[in-house]
């Protein structure tokens, strides 16, 4: 089985909902390592671009306001990189379903998620759902210094005369 890396958000629900401790301790039962972990304040841009692949859907605005914080004043997500053999299918059994009323009961996303009255899934934690996702998600929310091991190539450049590691 391959080593893998998948990224996960703690969303701004389940941040206002004091939940963050129960998650990481849900995402243990995994066996995983932990390889990245910060606090992020979700720029429009971040946001969107996280949400690509949904943009024609009728939530897509409402779940834009809804990563970035709007919703529960709350401008913030915990993001980590979790890493270990199957770690995608590992972190999102855990996880559970994306419509929460359908997730396993004992899932995260079961016990805490909810469906609100204008639609959006409120669904407590974003999981990668495949080695392609997970590769542009990592990229797109971390920086190489900010991972403790090697995962992806990278390169040099020169930023204001100081030199700095990007993703390649
Ligand atoms: P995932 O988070 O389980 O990978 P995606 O299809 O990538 O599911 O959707 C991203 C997020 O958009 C979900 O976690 C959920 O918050 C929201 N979402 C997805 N599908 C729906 C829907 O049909 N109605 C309302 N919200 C949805
Ligand atoms: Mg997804």
């Amino acid at each position: 089985m391959a080593v893998e890396q998948t990224l996960i958000l703690i969303k701004p629900d389940g941040l206002i909902k004091s939940l963050t401790g129960n998650i990481l301790s849900r995402l243990s039962e995994a066996k995983l390592i932990i390889v990245g972990a910060k606090m992020v304040r979700v720029s429009r841009k971040l946001a969107e671009e996280h949400y690509e692949h949904l943009k024609d859907k009728p939530f897509f605005n409402e779940l834009i306001d809804y990563i970035m914080g709007q919703q529960h004043n709350t401008f913030r997500v915990a993001a980590f990189v979790y890493q270990g053999e199957n770690a995608i299918k590992k972190i999102r059994d855990v996880v559970g379903d994306t419509d929460p009323e359908k997730a396993n009961p004992v899932s995260i996303r079961g016990a805490y998620g909810r469906i609100t009255t204008s639609g959006v899934y409120e669904n407590v934690v974003h999981a990668s759902s495949s080695p392609e996702d997970a590769e542009k998600e990592i990229k797109l929310w971390f920086k190489p210094e900010e991972i403790v091991e090697d995962i992806y190539p990278t390169k040099e450049v020169v930023l204001n005369n100081v030199k700095t590691l990007v993703w390649a």
